[in-house]
């Protein structure tokens, strides 16, 4: 977010939601049920709560939440109609996660299905697999009763293409081939190094190539949201359509358990959104539980995991909220300001809590 857009939001939020400095926001409400989404995902977060609060169970309540964001087409990076890849496709990566029974249902680069997070929950509930990619993943959505196949492209996401082309196909997600400034195809350039046993002073200094041009507020942003039932039942979802210009077949964070979400009825849960490449190697959402299970509060756990990876990549974007099992939440940033939104027993209305890296 640009500095100017920050002050005109700082104004904006004091009077509608809750404004939390320094790198961790944070919630004591402590009750459930309890919605917690990333972002201001409001409808999102609405139909969640209306579900749980009806007396869904939690896995059901977050399919809920994160189909209605995925009709909405949330920020264009949810569901149909969003992030193409470098052949202007779209694909859906999706996850679910029931943390009664530690269950994991997800599907990845998945292809002409476009819903995402009933696909997890049909691997979930009639597979004894945890995820399906692809083409056989839409086989499978389909073959099971979802509506198929069908064209995830919209207009915007064919126009945003048409730019990239025009612009020589940057930026994008290649690195040490060539050519570097146009358009593929690609081939590795051999006099890098790195295939002899060399090592460049990036990667001895454990740093990488700054990635910002490609991942930004505007092009990446994930649903993952929380719910925690009547029962105090603990569930997480995950769905988005990836990064935008990716290389075909990649997949992200959202369908890896531990890293945009896990879920934990004994301890609590975690959502994350952000540059998946470089979350899903820390596996920020599994960090953030097992911090809260050897004792750490939400606060101090979403901190940790996010300065874990900024250590090793200060130029990532990303953030993780946490979330107890008696439903005291926190957040945590890096790169970009963030914000979760919460509905519980103690609000009328979904609030938003924001987060300053
Ligand atoms: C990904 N983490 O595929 C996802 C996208 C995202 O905010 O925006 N997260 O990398």
């Amino acid at each position: 977010m640009a500095p100017g857009n920050l002050s005109f939001s700082l104004v904006f939020f004091f009077t509608l939601f809750s404004l939390v400095t320094g790198h961790e926001g944070g919630g004591d409400s402590g009750k459930y049920p309890i919605v917690v989404s990333t972002w201001p995902f409001l409808e999102a977060v609405r139909a969640a709560w209306e579900a749980v609060d009806k007396g869904f169970n939690a896995v059901d309540a977050v399919v809920e939440g994160c189909s209605a964001c995925e009709e909405l087409r949330c920020d264009g990076t949810v569901g149909p109609g969003g992030s193409p890849d470098e052949n202007g496709e779209t694909t859906i990566d999706a996850l679910l996660m029931n943390g009664a029974t530690m269950e994991v249902g997800a599907v990845a680069a998945m292809r002409y299905v476009k819903d995402g997070i009933k696909a997890a929950r049909l691997v979930m509930q009639h597979t004894k697999h945890t995820m399906l990619v692809g083409d056989r993943a839409s086989a499978f959505a389909i073959s099971m009763g979802l509506p198929g196949p069908t064209n995830l492209s919209s207009s915007e996401s064919m126009e945003k293409w048409t730019r990239w082309k025009e612009n020589h196909c940057q930026p994008n997600f290649w690195k040490n081939v060539a050519p570097v400034d146009s358009c593929g195809p690609y081939q590795p350039k051999d006099n890098m190094g790195l295939n002899k046993g060399i090592c460049s002073e990036a990667n001895s200094m454990g740093i990488i190539e700054s990635r910002t041009s490609l991942v930004g507020p505007h092009n990446h942003d994930t649903i993952s949201m929380v719910v925690i039932d009547k029962m105090g039942h603990v569930a997480v979802g995950t769905s988005t359509n990836g990064a935008t210009f990716k290389i075909p077949g990649r997949v992200g964070d959202g369908p890896i358990a531990g890293s945009s979400a896990y879920a934990d009825d004994e301890v609590g849960a975690c959502g994350a959104t952000g540059d998946g490449d470089i979350m899903m190697r820390f596996l920020p959402c599994y960090q953030v539980v097992e911090s809260m299970r050897q004792g750490m509060e939400p606060k101090l756990a979403a901190k940790d995991a996010i300065a874990r990876i900024a250590r090793k990549y200060p130029d990532f974007m990303g953030a993780v909220f946490a979330i107890s099992k008696n439903g005291v939440h926190a957040g945590a940033c890096h790169g970009w300001t963030f914000q979760y939104s919460v509905r519980s027993p103690d609000t009328d209305d979904v609030k938003v809590f924001m987060v300053l890296p």
